[in-house]
C-alpha cells in the first residue's frame, strides 16, 4: 500500500463517503490514486471555495469528515475562507492540499504557485485549523494522519494534511485507528450531578441546543434526553434544522429580537439557561432584548463545561449527554404548557408581488405536499426566510456569514446523501458561487434552486439604505440555466411561484432553477425584527 491509499482508507475509516476537489500539478498523483483506487468517489468542481463549502456541507449532513483535496498555492489558498468557515461553526473539514517534492524545494529556486515561503501556506493554515501535519516521512506519516484525523473528529473543527507530490506513491504502513482522546469519569460525574442539581432548583431552565449536538451525531440522544428533562427545547440560530426528525419538545429557533416573543421571552427570562453545544456568538445570542446573565447559564462546548464562574475541563458531549441520561428515568414528564412555533401554509396561487415570507409559504406548501427537503441556504434574506420554514435538514452560514455557501453546500448535500435538496440563495450570493450548478449533469446531481433576484445587496440596504452602491443589476439568472444543464424560469408572483415549485418537483435529473422576482425593500419578518434588534443596540 502506498501512502495516498493508506491516507484514504483511513479517511474512509473515520467516516468521510466522499472527496471534493480540484487538482493541480501539485496534485495530479494524488488525484490518479483517488480515481484509480476507488477508495472513496471524487466529486470535482469549478472554483475551490465551492470545494470547501461542499465538503463542509458534507461533514454537516454526515455529521461525519467532510474532505477538500486542493493543489499548492492558488488552490488550497483560494479556499481560506470556507475552511475559516468551517472553523467558526465546528465543521469536520479535512484538507487534504498537494505540494512541491522535497527535491524541488532545495533548488534554490522560487517555485510556481510559491506565496511568501514554501511554508506560508501551511502556517495560513494553522489559524484555521485545530490540527496540522506535513507527511514528508513515509515512517512517521500512519501516526502523524491518526493524530490529526481524531483532532478533526473531537474537536469537530477543520484540519490540514500537506502531501508533497514526491510522496504520493511511496511504501507506507496502515494508519493506526487513533483511540477516542480520554477524560476523567470523576469529573464527569461531578459535572452531569450539578448539571441536574442546578436545573432541578431553577424556576424556569431552558435548554437551548447548538451545532456541536450535530456534529457529534448526538440528536437522538439529545431528543431523549429533553424528552427526560422534560425542559422546553429551542435550537441557536447556527442550530436551525436539529431535531427537525425527532419528536423532541421543540419549540423552535431564539433569534433574540428577531424571533417569536413567546420563545425570546422564555430563554432570556430563564435563571438556568442549559447551552448545549451552542457556539456563544453574537448572532447566536447577541440580538437579545434582554442581556442573557450567561452567569446563570450552563455552557457545555469545545470539550468543557463552563457552569457559573468554574469550568470543568475534558468533558467531551457524547458522553456528558450519556451521563445526563443514565441519571434521568425513561418516562416523560408531564407534557410542557409552552406552545410550539406555527409555520405559515396556504399560498394564496394569486397575482400579488412575491414577498419572502411567500417564500417560506410556498416551500412549506411543497414539502407538506411531497415530503421534506435537505434545505441549504445562502447568507442574506433567504437565510432569515428559513425560520419561517418547518423544521427540517438545513445547512446555512448562520455565525460566520459568509456568501457563496448555498449552491455548493446543497451539491455537498446531495452527493453526501443522494437526497433531492432545495437551495435558497439570493442573487448577490448566487453570483458568487451559483455557476457551480454547471456540474449538476455530470455528476448526476437535480436540486431545485430558489433564487431570490432583488437585484441588490438588500441586508445591506436595510442597514444603509442610502448607499447606492447596493443597487446591482439584473442578471435575468434564469435563461442562463439551459446553458448551464438545467432548466429556469423567472417568476414574478405568488399563482406562478407556487405553480414552477410543483413543475420542478415533478421534474427529475436536471436542476431546477426558479427566479423569484422580489422589490427591494421587502423583507422577510424575521430579517425586519433582525436589523431593528441591531439597530437598537447600536443606539
Ligand atoms: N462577502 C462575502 C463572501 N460574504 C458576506 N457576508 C459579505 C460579503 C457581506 C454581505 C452580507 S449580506 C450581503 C453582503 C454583501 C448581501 C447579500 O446579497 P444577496 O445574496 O442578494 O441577498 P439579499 O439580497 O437577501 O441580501 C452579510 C451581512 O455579511
Ligand atoms: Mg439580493
Amino acid at each position: 500500500m502506498n501512502l495516498s491509499e493508506a491516507l484514504l482508507h483511513a479517511l474512509k475509516t473515520h467516516g468521510a463517503r466522499e472527496i471534493f476537489g480540484i487538482p493541480g500539478d501539485y496534485a495530479l498523483p494524488f488525484f490518479k490514486v483517488i480515481e484509480e483506487s476507488g477508495i472513496l468517489p471524487l466529486y470535482t468542481l469549478s472554483h475551490e471555495p465551492a470545494v470547501g463549502f461542499a465538503a463542509d456541507a458534507a461533514a454537516r449532513i454526515h455529521s461525519g469528515l467532510g474532505v477538500a483535496a486542493v493543489t499548492y498555492g492558488a488552490g488550497a489558498l483560494n479556499m481560506v475562507n470556507p475552511v475559516a468557515a468551517a472553523f467558526a461553526e465546528k465543521s469536520p473539514l479535512v484538507v487534504i492540499s498537494g505540494a512541491p517534492g522535497k527535491g524541488e524545494t532545495q533548488r534554490g529556486l522560487l517555485l510556481h504557485h510559491q506565496a511568501k515561503s514554501l511554508d506560508s501556506q501551511y502556517r495560513i493554515y494553522q489559524e484555521i485549523t485545530c490540527a496540522q501535519a506535513c507527511l514528508d516521512d513515509v515512517r512517521t506519516a500512519p501516526a502523524e494522519i491518526a493524530r490529526v484525523l481524531r483532532a478533526c473528529l473531537s474537536r469537530s473543527q477543520p484540519v490540514y494534511l500537506e502531501l508533497p507530490r514526491d510522496m504520493v506513491n511511496l511504501p507506507c504502513g496502515q494508519v493506526p485507528a487513533a483511540g477516542e482522546p480520554a477524560f476523567d469519569p470523576e469529573a464527569l460525574a461531578a459535572c452531569a450531578d450539578e448539571i441536574l442539581a442546578r436545573l432541578r432548583s431553577a424556576r424556569s431552565p431552558v435548554l437551548m441546543i447548538g451545532v456541536e449536538v450535530r456534529r457529534f451525531g448526538l440528536e437522538q440522544k439529545v431528543a431523549e434526553l429533553a424528552r427526560r428533562l422534560g425542559l422546553p427545547v429551542v435550537t441557536s440560530l447556527l442550530g436551525r434544522g436539529l431535531l427537525a426528525n425527532t419528536d423532541a419538545p421543540l419549540l423552535g429557533t431564539y433569534i433574540g429580537v428577531a424571533g417569536l416573543p413567546a420563545i425570546t421571552e422564555l430563554v432570556e427570562k430563564s435563571d438556568a439557561l442549559f447551552l448545549l453545544g451552542v457556539i456563544v456568538s453574537d448572532t447566536n445570542l447577541g440580538v437579545s432584548a434582554k442581556h442573557i446573565d450567561l452567569r446563570l447559564s450552563i455552557q457545555a462546548l469545545d470539550r468543557q463545561v463552563t457552569i457559573a464562574h468554574h469550568v470543568y475541563p475534558e468533558i467531551p458531549l457524547g458522553p456528558l449527554v450519556e451521563a445526563l441520561l443514565a441519571r434521568l428515568s425513561a418516562q416523560t414528564p408531564a407534557a410542557l404548557q409552552h406552545e410550539a412555533a406555527v409555520y405559515p401554509r396556504g399560498l394564496p396561487a394569486d397575482t400579488a408581488p412575491i414577498t419572502p415570507l411567500d417564500i417560506a409559504t410556498a416551500v412549506n406548501d411543497l414539502m407538506d405536499a411531497h415530503g421534506k427537503m435537505p434545505i441549504a441556504t445562502d447568507i442574506g434574506d433567504c437565510m432569515f426566510l428559513a425560520m419561517d420554514i418547518e423544521h427540517t435538514a438545513l445547512v446555512a452560514p448562520g455565525y460566520y456569514a459568509t456568501m457563496g455557501f448555498g449552491v455548493p453546500a446543497g451539491l455537498g448535500l446531495q452527493a453526501a446523501t443522494g437526497r433531492r435538496p432545495l437551495i435558497i440563495v439570493g442573487d448577490g450570493a448566487f453570483q458568487m458561487t451559483g455557476w457551480e450548478l454547471g456540474n449538476c449533469r455530470r455528476h448526476g446531481w437535480d436540486p431545485i434552486v430558489l433564487l431570490i433576484n432583488n437585484s441588490s445587496w438588500e441586508m445591506l440596504r436595510a442597514f444603509q439604505p442610502e448607499s447606492k452602491f447596493n443597487d446591482l443589476d439584473d442578471w435575468h439568472f434564469a435563461e442562463a440555466a439551459i446553458a448551464l444543464g438545467g432548466d429556469g424560469v423567472r417568476v414574478r408572483n405568488r399563482g406562478e411561484l407556487a405553480q414552477a415549485l410543483n413543475a420542478a418537483q415533478q421534474r427529475r435529473g436536471r436542476f431546477q432553477l426558479i427566479e423569484a422576482m422580489v422589490a427591494r425593500g421587502a423583507m422577510s419578518p424575521t430579517l425586519a425584527r433582525f436589523v431593528e434588534g441591531v439597530k437598537s443596540k447600536r443606539v
